[in-house]
């Protein structure tokens, strides 16, 4: 077995960008990741809309994890906190004496009957939030000549809660460039009872269905697709899961997610499957040598890469302090960030914290449809991912929004330390 200072599990958004803030580690630092490839995932729903390229949004692991650490490329399958290693799929025991946790979410196509089949067979069923299905987008939007057009949102948490709904409104966009939308219905179909967590911007949201004719049906819970007879069957979580069925032209689906079964069945897990962590320090609640960042821990708040950023700074000042013996510091107020891209050309830049309340960057309303956030999606947010998130030297806007209101916005809600 070997032993390392840091072992940083997942490489993905917050393991890459949590390891080149440890990059003076050097060799006592490894990041344990199975995949030859990093993701920008976030790009994927520029993607399905045929505004980016695909390759944009892909880097080689080898060109994005920092050089001076080691890269051990493999899956964690055990954990073993009580004595410090964990165990990869070879049978390898890795040893630490700190360790991050970053796995991310898993995506559970196979929760829904048919949806797989259907994403292998079906040309009008996509899914943006797989690096292979977000490929079938546009070729079938281009396609689409009427008819019914169905988003899905799944009744588990999920990563980037706005995409679901951020690849519709570009699909109706395209409907209408094609001269199509006044033969269709576009659907939305969400297992929730809101179209987005925070009131704020879900009144800015509905007023959008509305001005688009879009259709919005609560607590429809997606269950199984059949792609024979192009239906796709949901549960009314309202009324004893009473079935309902809709005819598909075009069918988004987002798929349940959940932890990563590995980490399920750990002793790292809550009751829930996420890693454990106190919400204001990132620190284990039962472990102290084990922090953890991203889409895979408990914390309450909506899962994003904005998010993990500001994660990412205030892990590396926490576990810097209990490496020298010092104690951690409350820092994380929850941020998190959802571009909603309503067209090609316009977003509504969401932005709040663990209590569901606004944390906008700018010293004015965000709950616009504003050219500027759109710009910033498409062109600046890649950028500051690649050159600085990943290379540890972006912690979010929090800077900029201290500076932007000369210090009178409001004061996050934290504990004192
Ligand atoms: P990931 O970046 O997913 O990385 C997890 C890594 O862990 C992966 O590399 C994986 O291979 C690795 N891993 C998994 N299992 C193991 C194992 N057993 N052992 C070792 N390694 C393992 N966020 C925004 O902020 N803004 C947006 O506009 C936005 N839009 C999005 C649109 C889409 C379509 C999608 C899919 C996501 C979007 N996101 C957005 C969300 C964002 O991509 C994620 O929140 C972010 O990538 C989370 O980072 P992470 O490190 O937790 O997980
Ligand atoms: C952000 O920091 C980030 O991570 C790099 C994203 O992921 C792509 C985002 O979508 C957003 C909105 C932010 C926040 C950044 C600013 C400048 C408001």
């Amino acid at each position: 077995s070997s032993r390392y200072k840091l072992v940083v599990v997942g490489g993905g958004t917050g393991g890459c960008a949590v390891a080149s803030k440890f990059a003076s580690l050097g060799k006592e630092c490894v990041v344990v990741e199975p995949s030859d490839l990093h993701y920008y995932q976030p790009l994927w729903t520029l993607v399905g809309a045929g505004l980016k390229g695909f390759r944009l949004s892909v880097q080689p692991m080898r060109e994005v994890l920092p050089k001076t650490c080691d890269w051990i490329k493999e899956k964690a399958v055990t954990f073993n906190p009580k004595e410090n290693y964990i165990v990869l799929e070879s049978g390898a025991k890795i040893e630490y004496q700190y360790l991050v946790v970053a796995m991310g979410i898993q995506l559970d196509y196979d929760k829904v009957r048919g949806a797989l089949d259907a994403l292998e067979n079906d040309p009008v069923v996509a899914s943006i939030y797989h690096p292979k299905w977000v490929h079938k987008t546009f070729p079938a939007l281009q396609e689409f000549k009427g008819g019914n057009a169905v988003f899905t949102f799944p009744n588990t948490p999920i990563k980037c809660a706005g995409a679901p709904q951020k690849i519709m409104y570009l699909s109706d966009e395209i409907f209408r460039m094609l001269d199509v939308r006044d033969k269709t219905s576009v659907i939305y179909n969400t297992a929730l009872g809101v179209i987005f967590g925070v009131k704020k911007y879900a009144d800015a949201l509905l007023k959008v269905v509305d001005k688009r004719d879009i259709k919005v049906n609560y607590k429809h819970n997606l269950v199984e697709v059949n792609h024979k007879t192009r239906t796709a069957t949901f549960e009314n979580l309202d009324d004893n899961s009473k079935q309902v069925y809709f005819q598909y032209d075009f069918l988004h689906l987002t798929p349940p997610m959940s932890s990563p079964d590995v980490l399920k069945k750990s002793p790292l897990a809550n009751e829930g499957g996420w890693v454990d962590l106190h919400k204001h320090t990132l620190q284990h609640v039962k472990f102290p040598n084990v922090f953890g960042l991203g889409d895979c821990t408990s914390l309450p708040t909506s899962k994003t890469a904005a998010a993990a950023a500001s994660q990412c700074g205030i892990l590396h000042k926490n576990l810097s302090a209990v490496m020298s013996g010092k104690p951690t510091v409350p820092l994380y107020d929850g941020y998190t960030s959802c571009p909603l891209v309503t067209s090609s050309k316009h977003c509504i830049l969401a932005e709040f914290d663990y209590e569901g309340q606004p944390l906008e960057t700018l010293p004015f309303n965000q709950a616009r449809e504003m050219r500027l956030m759109y710009n910033m999606k498409a062109h600046l947010l890649p950028a500051l991912y690649w050159n600085g998130m990943l290379r540890g030297r972006w912690n979010g806007p929090s800077f900029v929004r201290k500076l932007l209101h000369l210090g009178l916005g409001r004061k996050p809600n934290l504990p004192s330390s």
